[in-house]
């Protein structure tokens, strides 16, 4: 077992026992290439993974929203300490439960209430529009944050192709769901497929990402392979994984945490040091790879950019 910090909370903290047994069934027979991994102390294959490099993206330029003057956390951090149920409920499971999860071939569907319907395939993820890396902050709501080098375009480029009609208001994301590869609903205690949400304003915000790498290279499986949201005023939540739909529409859609508990995860969830979790503080943060806590900023440090999307609304009632 890890030993845990007082000052860690995880979701999966209030998993129910037999929940928790089921995965350890699952991880078992998946994770014939990770031995050990159920009750191992030591995790040794997470050495191993600094070495497991991806395939470089050509053509990078470095984009001016990118954000200096912070240490960036490792390509180690970044892929080992992960949030993504589908392939296990414990920060160092996606690593290595995702390693036989194909990408290739992909679809991305982009409809509704479009004028022009796209489907991507795979090698379009890579041409929406040019690569630019951004280096953003990511807080997750579970109070601890990184640095990240992404890689990818703003959401707005791809947006705009589909040409959205006057009806669309919000954009409702999906993850891709394969059983054969991926936990059951049951097992990691929420339902799938993963499901986001953004007010359109919101999604074609310069700041908003469509990722498709970090580092230089391309996600790995763990961080949302082969593309995933990226918005960085907003807890870490709300950047869906492995996207295989994207649809405009009227009314605000579903989002997947808000669906199993709209008090303590809101449709808006931007970063707020001011209103907590009911179940932890939000005001200070663990920054991975540092030893003390550091303030939250309002929108994670963005307010500049981002405030005047919110101006009239009351931010304690708009979570
Ligand atoms: N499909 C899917 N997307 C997801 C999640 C998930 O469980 N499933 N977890 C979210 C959470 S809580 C966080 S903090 C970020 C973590 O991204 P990272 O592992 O690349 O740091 O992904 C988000 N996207
Ligand atoms: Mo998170």
């Amino acid at each position: 077992m890890l030993i845990r910090k007082p000052s860690e909370y995880r979701w999966s903290d209030t998993t129910p026992r037999e929940i928790y047994q089921k995965r350890r069934e699952f991880i078992r027979t998946l994770s014939g290439a990770a031995a050990g991994l159920a009750g191992a102390a030591a995790m040794p294959w997470a050495e191993s993974l600094q070495a497991q490099t991806g395939p470089k993206l050509p053509g990078v330029t470095k984009s001016p929203l990118s954000d200096t003057g912070e240490k960036l956390n490792s390509f180690k951090d970044i892929t080992t300490y992960n949030n993504f149920y589908e392939f296990g409920t414990q920060k160092e499971e996606p690593a290595v439960l995702s390693r036989g999860f194909k990408t290739n071939p992909w679809t991305l569907t982009i409809e509704g209430e479009v004028a022009k319907k796209k489907v991507l395939g795979y090698d379009d993820l890579f041409k929406i529009a040019p690569l630019e890396e951004r280096i953003y902050r990511m807080r997750c709501v579970e109070a601890w944050s990184i640095v990240v080098p992404w890689v990818g375009v703003p959401l707005a480029a791809l947006l705009k192709q589909v040409e959205p009609t006057s009806k669309a208001q919000y954009v409702a994301f999906e993850t891709h769901y394969s059983r054969s590869s991926m936990l059951a609903p049951d097992e990691a205690g929420i339902n799938f497929p993963y499901v986001e949400g953004l007010r359109l304003d919101e999604a074609m915000h310069p700041l908003t990402m469509l990722a498709v790498g970090l580092y230089g290279e391309k996600l790995p499986n763990q961080n949302g392979a082969p593309v995933r949201l990226v918005v960085p005023w907003k807890y870490g939540f709300k950047g869906i994984k492995s996207i295989t739909r994207i649809r405009l529409v009227e009314k605000q859609p579903p989002s997947t945490w808000n669906l199993i508990n709209a008090r303590e995860y809101g449709f808006y969830s931007n970063v707020n040091p001011q209103v907590d979790h009911p179940r932890w503080t939000q005001a200070t943060e663990r920054r991975l790879g540092e030893i003390f806590r550091k303030k939250t900023l309002p929108f994670n440090g963005y307010a500049d950019q981002v405030a005047s999307l919110y101006s009239g609304m009351d931010l304690r009632k708009f979570y």
